[in-house]
């Protein structure tokens, strides 16, 4: 495993890290899962700022990220990004998957973050099929660190035990 890639299982809102990823909707309003908790959490700074996101731009496409601050949060910055929902994989999922992690990274070597966690993104209910999510994720990432040298930790963040267990067997494997 890269000396700079990490795995763990929990609440991904728990992690003091620069910054955490959050698997958002086009329109940044907050919803369910990891987004839900994350704007619980976070409080009124993070919905105040996708607000203004919002009339600025309109929101966040599929495959792209904005970043706020991280209000009641232990992080500094929530990067949201918003993943593909999956219809079979003939609609360039894997692409605009690939491209949530990329433009995240990206982002968050723009405000000099070193620490960035980052969700299963698209694979909860937007139904991306969990072993190809944690390939292209893992490959993403490898491929940015290695052209890349300010960002020093990335956190793959599971939630459920299956995830945990691919991301454990993908990583091993290096
Ligand atoms: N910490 C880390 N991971 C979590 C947490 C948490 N607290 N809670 C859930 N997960 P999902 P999506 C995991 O559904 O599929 C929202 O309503 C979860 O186990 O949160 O990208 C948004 O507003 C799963 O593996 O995101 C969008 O409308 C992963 O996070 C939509 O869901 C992603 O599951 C986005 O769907």
């Amino acid at each position: 495993m890269s000396d700079k890639i990490e795995l763990m299982r929990g609440d991904i809102t728990t992690l003091n890290v620069d910054a955490i990823v959050n698997a958002a909707n086009n329109r940044l309003i907050g919803g369910g899962g990891v987004d839900g908790a994350i704007h619980r959490a976070g409080g009124e700074q993070i919905s105040q700022e996708c607000a203004a996101i919002r009339r600025e731009s309109g929101g966040c496409k599929t495959g792209e990220a904005v970043i706020t601050r991280g209000g009641f949060l232990p992080c500094k910055y929530v990067i949201h990004t918003v993943g593909p929902v999956w219809h079979g994989g003939s609609k360039g999922e894997e692409a605009l998957l690939r491209s949530c992690y990329n433009s995240s990274l990206h982002l968050a070597k723009d405000h000099n973050i070193k620490s960035i966690a980052f969700p299963n993104i698209s694979t909860g209910v937007y139904g991306y099929p969990k072993e190809e999510a944690a390939k292209a994720a893992i490959e993403e990432v490898k491929r940015f660190l290695q052209g890349d040298t300010s960002i020093e930790r990335v956190i793959f963040v599971s939630f459920d035990e299956e995830n945990y267990d691919l991301y454990k067997k993908l990583l091993d494997k290096e």
